[in-house]
């Protein structure tokens, strides 16, 4: 695995159907916990053990708190350096500045919304540009701020802060030794259409993510795959690259620290992707 950024740029220019595949890692600098190291444990759970339906099903109002909770993180987040790098490189492969009838697909695992959120500024600031022809954005797991509800499958975009009465102010409560206060199911958001629970509009462990079809034919057609800020344990996110890789496309890892796989890749960049991404695709 290489770290020649020179190396790597006649790679990327050089390449036609690019895949960037994004974890936690890129929202770390924009203030949103990761889910491994410290930002994974939020009160004296591991966030990976609440974002399932069993938990869910088993204590509806501690998921809610949970979620109510990365929900207002991400409403006071910001995009980083990362994201806009990102949508910039997006806004040159629209404008066919990269290769001849290149693509450029950012799958991302984050249900933060600011990689959309990102392109979607820097897109507004270029109107005449053509509008995409294919989702220059997956967001794999959902999003955060979709509320879906649990009976009639409604489902509603809502940045409402708080998202109910009785979770306000338990964003507050994080440390350790707080006792999970026990909001009633009759308290927590309910659906406008039929008035049943709701739950947040996530992909949990053990359900399908999304886009599944359409990143596996782009996983097929990829010659380049970028893999940013993740630690790569997750599946499927976590088998793109190497499954890029087998069918002759290149890997690039752009991570903090070291990551499952990484060892494999064809380039390695560590460092803070807010400083290398920027350097990698300016
Ligand atoms: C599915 C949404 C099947 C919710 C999330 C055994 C073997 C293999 C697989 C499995 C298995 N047992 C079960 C499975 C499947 C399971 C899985 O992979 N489990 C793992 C734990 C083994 N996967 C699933 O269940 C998936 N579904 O398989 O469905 C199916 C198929 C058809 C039909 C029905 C069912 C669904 C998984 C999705 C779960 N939802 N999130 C929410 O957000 O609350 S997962 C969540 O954790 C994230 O979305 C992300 O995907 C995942 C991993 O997190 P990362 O993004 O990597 O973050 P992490 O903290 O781990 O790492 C951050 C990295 O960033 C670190 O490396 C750090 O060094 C780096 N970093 C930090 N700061 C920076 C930085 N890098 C750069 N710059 C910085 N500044
Ligand atoms: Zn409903």
């Amino acid at each position: 695995m290489s770290a020649d950024m020179d190396a790597f740029q006649g790679v990327l220019k050089s390449s036609k159907n690019i895949l960037c595949v994004a974890g936690a890692g890129l929202s770390a600098a924009s203030g949103i916990p990761t889910f491994r190291g410290a930002g994974g444990l939020w009160r004296k759970h591991n966030a990976t053990s609440l974002a399932t339906p069993k938990a869910f099903k088993a204590n509806p109002s501690l998921v809610w708190q949970f979620y109510h909770y990365r929900r207002e993180s991400a409403l006071k987040a910001e995009p980083n350096a990362a994201h806009r790098a990102l949508a910039q490189f997006s806004l040159a492969s629209i404008r066919q500045n990269l290769a001849p009838d290149s693509t450029f697909t950012l799958i991302t695992q984050n249900v933060d919304g600011l990689s959309a959120v990102c392109l979607e500024e820097v897109l507004k600031q270029h109107p005449d540009e053509p509008q995409p022809a294919q989702p220059y954005i997956l967001e794999m797991h959902g999003r955060i701020f979709d509320v879906k509800c649990t009976k009639c499958e409604h489902v509603e975009f809502s940045k409402a802060s708080p998202i109910c009465d009785a979770l306000g102010g338990t964003e507050k409560l994080i440390d350790r030794q707080t006792a999970d206060s026990d909001i009633s199911v009759a308290d927590l958001p309910r659906c406008a259409n039929c008035g049943s629970l709701t739950r947040p509009g996530v992909v949990w462990f053990g359900e399908r993510p999304f886009h599944m079809p359409s990143i596996d034919k782009l996983v097929e057609k990829s010659d380049l795959c970028l893999v940013v800020g993740t630690s790569s344990t997750v599946y499927p996110a976590a088998g793109y690259a190497a499954e890029v890789q087998s069918l002759g496309g290149k890997v690039a890892v752009f991570n903090l620290d070291r990551s499952d796989g990484d060892e494999d890749s064809d380039f390695l960049f560590l460092g803070p992707c807010e400083e290398t991404l920027p350097r990698a695709l300016g």
